[in-house]
Formats: C-alpha cells, structure tokens, sequence
C-alpha cells in the first residue's frame, strides 16, 4: 500500500472544514489511490467540536482514511504534513480596525509558518484560504525561511469558479466550454476577473458580452458574491469555499489541462508589475507539482488600471503587517 499523504487541516471544526474533510477524506482531493492521514488543528476550546467530526469522518468508513489526529497544538499538528490547507483565520468583526485584524491573524499565521518550517516534509504545499487570504499566506511564508516561497499559496479558486459560473449563464454555455479566465490581485472587493483573455467554445468572450455587462454586472458579481451569499443564505460560503480548496490543491498535483489556466495567489515573481514577494492572484499552470504564472500575456488599460488597484490594496496590506512588525 502507498504511504498516506499527511493533510493538515486549521479551522477543522469551522464551517469550512465540515465541507472540506469528508471530501479530503473521499479521495475528491488526491484521487482515489491516495490514502490520507488528516489532522485537525483547532484552538483548544473547539477541540472537542473537532472531535465530533472526527467521530463522523470514522463512520463513513473511508477505505482511504488511514487515520485522524485532533491537536491543539501546530507544532504537532504540521509535523511531516505534506500538505496544509490553512482554514481557521480571525474573521472581521464590525467595527474592527485592519491593524487590529491583521494583528489576531499575525498571532496565528506566523506561529504556524514556523511550525511548517520546523517539521513539514519537503513536498509541503500550503493553501491559505483564512482571511484576508493572500496577506496571511504573505505572513506564513515570512516564517518559514527554509521552505520555497513557491509552496504558499492564498486561494482564489472560488472568485475564479465564481467567475466561470457567471460567464457560462450568460453565454448560455457550459463552464466547461470556458477557457483562460483569470482573477488578477487580492481575494477581496478589489479583486479583478479578467475576460479579455477568455474564449467559450473557441469564441473570444468579448464578443460573445458587451463591455457594459462586464463592468456594471459581471466584476462586481464576482468580487461581491461572498456578500451576496452571506445575505441570502444567513452564512458565509462553505461548501463552495470547500470546493474551491479541494479543486486548487487537486490542480496542484495532477496540473492543469493542456489549453487552459486557473487562478491561484502565488508569490510574486515581478511579473505583471506586482511588486515581487506579494502573495497575488495571478493566470497559473501547473505541472510535476509546481506552479507557474502565464507569462506574456496583453494586458490592456482598463485592466491595468483594475490590477493596479487591487495589487496597491496588497501593498498597503503587506505596509502594515511589517509596521506591526508581524514580519
Ligand atoms: P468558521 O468561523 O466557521 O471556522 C473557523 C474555525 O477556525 C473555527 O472553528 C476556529 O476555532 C478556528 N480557528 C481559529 N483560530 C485558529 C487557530 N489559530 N488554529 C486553528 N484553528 C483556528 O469560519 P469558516 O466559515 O470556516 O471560514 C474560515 C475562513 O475562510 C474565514 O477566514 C473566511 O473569511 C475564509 N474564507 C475564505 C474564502 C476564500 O475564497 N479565500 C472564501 C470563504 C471564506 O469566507
């Protein structure tokens, strides 16, 4: 039997996580000849919580299931993992300053990058989904010196499905028709879906919609659909954010298909004009387990004014985690 892959799981007994472990423990993440040993990190009081989906997770009877640990503590919890999807975050509370919010994730992002760098194993991927995303993922990786920063990632995945679904319903195709769209920048408002570069059954989507749809209906659709959500269902996206996490770290390992992309925070090369180092969303690839952003592609005015936009909100954000000194 293969040796399972160790999957690190924050947050577990959130929301998020309930969406996300019995998929992970399925074989939805990996494939389906990969077994997986989870663990379930959790602050001490949703330990037991943690717990109970534990005792769920053991009555499905997963034949790929080769175990569970519930911790409390990262050290513990990152020690030989191989991959790490960092759900738990502190969330924004109403009338939380930014300082104040990126500080409580500081508290828990550095900590568990300097745990992943005592202990993960070599291959270690991370996806950051706790937000604000690429900031945290930004935080982590500054922890982890002795891991290469191409292995911290911040999820987009949803904008970027979001942005499929949108497209497909107004086309009247199928989000499997759909090629080579991209979420540009921060999962924020800010955040830029890009069709220029888009085709649906081989036809450039600019000419399929008109650029009023685009700007009025289409960015802000996607870059507001979470608060959409919150508002029509009582509760953030999970199970959708689940999907979204499950669909990037599958992209990771088994790549991307031949004459497409997807969308993922990755560091900064400098590509682009997004200063190098910044956890952004960018156009990827992926192959033999790495990413790479697509390199050369146009990008016209109204588009680099948008990535312009949301890459400064990155900058300022990534100004003040450094002056509360968090890196
Ligand atoms: P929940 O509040 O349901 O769950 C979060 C869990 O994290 C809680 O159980 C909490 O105890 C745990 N936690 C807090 N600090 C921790 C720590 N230091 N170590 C381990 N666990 C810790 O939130 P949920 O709805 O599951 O959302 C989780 C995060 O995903 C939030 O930050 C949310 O904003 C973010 N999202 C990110 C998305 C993305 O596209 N990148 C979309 C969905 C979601 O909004």
């Amino acid at each position: 039997d293969p040796t399972p892959v160790v999957v690190t799981v924050t947050g577990a007994a959130g929301q998020i996580g309930y969406a996300l472990l019995f998929r992970i423990a399925s074989g939805a993440m990996l494939g389906p000849d990969t077994p997986v040993r989870l663990r379930l990190l959790e602050v001490p009081q949703a330990v037991q919580a943690a717990e109970g989906t534990a005792m769920e997770l053991d009555d499905c009877a997963f034949p790929l299931l080769a175990g569970i640990d519930v911790l409390d503590d990262a050290r513990a919890a990152f020690d030989g993992t191989n991959v790490a999807l960092l759900v738990g975050a502190r969330p924004r509370t109403a009338g939380m300053e930014r300082g104040d919010l990126l500080s409580a994730n500081g508290g828990i992002f550095k900590p568990q990058g300097e745990a992943i760098n005592a202990g993960a194993a070599d291959d270690i991927k991370v996806l950051v989904v706790g937000n604000p995303a690429n900031t945290n993922a930004y935080i982590a990786a500054a922890h982890a010196p002795d891991v290469p920063k191409d292995r911290f990632t911040a999820m987009t995945r949803l904008d970027h499905n979001r942005a499929l679904a949108q497209l497909a319903a107004r086309t009247g195709s199928h989000v499997d028709d759909i090629r080579h769209l991209t979420i540009w920048g921060n999962h924020s408002a800010t955040q830029y879906p890009d069709l220029t570069h888009a085709t649906v059954r081989g036809t450039a989507a600019t000419e399929l919609v008109d650029p009023e749809w685009v700007e009025r209906t289409f960015i802000p659709t996607v870059a507001k659909r979470g608060a959409a959500i919150i508002e029509a269902r009582g509760a953030s996206s999970a199970a959708s954010a689940a999907n979204a996490a499950i669909d990037h770290v599958h992209t990771w390992v088994t790549g991307t298909r031949a004459d497409d992309w997807t969308s993922a925070g990755v560091v900064s090369d400098g590509s682009y004009g997004v200063p190098e180092g910044l956890v952004s969303s960018f156009p990827v690839t992926s192959t033999g387990g790495a990413w790479a952003i697509v390199p050369g592609l146009e990008v016209d005015e109204a588009s680099r004014a948008r990535i312009d936009a949301s890459v400064a909100e990155l900058v300022e954000e990534r100004e003040a985690v450094r002056a509360l000194g968090l890196v």
